[in-house]
């Protein structure tokens, strides 16, 4: 198949080049076929263009040939098979054979599209006006969850600037999927309908507000491939591309924890000022966690081992003397806390101030992780 440039055609046309990419290769063939699904297409796609071919030679070459051989300068007299039964079955039985030699083959490629059971990993693309969201809901890297949104710079879209390789191709936060696995995409939108396309991949899937529809795919080769909204969705429908980065299983497991710790770490925001409510919820985690084998789930403590968090001075004073126990442990049986991060301090102290008896009477109720940011140093 040829790929020609269709900027040059367009110029040729009598169009601007300025108008097009400078980089971007244009090409009228399919997008060279990384998936089992991809590769059937592209070969229902050259089959049925060569089936249509075949009969375009044939019909056009019989009624030329027709018209130049018996031309009525020539003395030709017409045949007459007016209601010729004969000649209305065999032009009713062969189209009916082509049609059923293509729908065939198709069919059978359009049911395995449609099977998205046993899936490796399961993501879910949710369709914003006018970005992606990804949720991966199941298999490795389960919980991960992010938006993509387009990183073209508007000048190059204004024509401002040169434009660069992958013009309004490019993403902040690329859909990062393991090469080999069969992922499933389950489709939804939030406002209006999107479509989430990879031409790759074979892959097209309208995304519905208030439904959820799924398509699968399984990459065979690492890479970058790219896609866009195929359904116009607003003002900014052209500039919501899609990007997935197919990594190999070694590489995928590691961006899968580097990734893991990132959203940990983003949940764990010790700037941020924490409501008193979650930093109780919090700090009773870290408590049964840590703390109750000791102090027990009562906060009574044991007499003459483990003294009591109820009612007990320290945690009823000031948060400073509280908390520099907590990060310097205190005579031998109570251990340092400091490997703890400090939105676990500042909750779990948070959280025995709030607790039991203590709840309203003590002097500094809540304590901010960056009071113990501060402690630190
Ligand atoms: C291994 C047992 C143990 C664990 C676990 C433990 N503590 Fe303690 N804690 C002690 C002991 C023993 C003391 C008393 C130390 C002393 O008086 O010298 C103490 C003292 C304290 C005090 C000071 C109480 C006072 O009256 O002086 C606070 C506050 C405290 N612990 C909080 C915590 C918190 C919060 C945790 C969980 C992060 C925790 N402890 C985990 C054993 C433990
Ligand atoms: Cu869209």
């Amino acid at each position: 198949m040829q790929k020609q440039s269709l900027g040059k055609s367009l110029m040729v046309a009598g169009l601007t080049a300025a108008a097009l990419p400078a980089v971007a290769e244009q090409q009228y063939n399919l997008a060279p076929p990384v998936t089992e699904i991809a590769r059937q297409i592209y070969d229902l796609h050259t089959l049925m263009l060569v089936i249509c071919l075949v009969i375009f030679v044939a019909v056009f070459g019989v009624m030329f040939y027709s018209i130049y051989a018996h031309r009525k300068s020539k003395g030709a007299k017409s045949a007459s098979f007016h209601e010729s039964t004969t000649v209305e079955i065999i032009w009713t039985v062969i189209p009916f054979l082509i049609v059923i030699g293509m729908a065939l083959p198709a069919t059978k490629t359009v049911v395995a599209m449609k099977d998205t059971s046993n899936a490796d990993l399961t993501i879910k693309a949710i369709g914003y006006q006018w970005k992606w969201g990804y949720e991966y809901l199941k298999g490795q890297g389960e919980g991960i969850a992010f938006t993509s949104t387009l990183t073209t710079p508007r000048e190059q879209v204004r024509n401002e600037a040169a434009k660069g390789e992958n013009y309004l191709l490019e993403v902040d936060n690329a859909l990062v999927v393991p090469v080999n696995k069969k992922v499933r995409i389950v489709t939804t939108a939030n406002d209006v309908i999107h479509a989430w396309m990879i031409p790759a991949f074979g892959v097209k899937q309208d995304a519905i507000p208030g439904f959820v529809r799924d398509t699968w795919f399984k990459a065979e080769q690492v890479g970058t491939y790219r896609g866009q909204c195929a359904e116009l969705c607003g003002k900014d429908h052209a500039f919501m591309p899609i990007v997935v980065e197919v990594k190999s299983e070694e590489d995928y497991a590691k961006w899968v924890a580097e990734k893991q710790k990132e959203l940990l770490a983003k949940a764990d925001d010790p700037t941020k000022v924490w409501a008193a409510p979650d930093l109780v919820a919090r700090g009773e985690k870290v408590y049964a966690a840590n703390c109750a084998a000791c102090h027990q789930a009562s906060g009574k403590g044991i007499t003459g081992a483990f003294p009591a968090l109820d009612a007990d001075n320290v945690v009823l004073g000031d948060k400073s003397d509280q908390i520099a126990i907590l990060l310097n442990g205190k005579g031998a049986g109570m251990p340092a806390w400091k490997q703890l991060s400090d939105v676990e301090i500042a909750s779990v102290i948070t959280y025995t101030r709030a607790a039991w008896s203590n709840q309203g009477k003590g002097k500094d109720p809540v304590v901010q992780p960056a009071d113990i940011t501060a402690s630190r140093k």
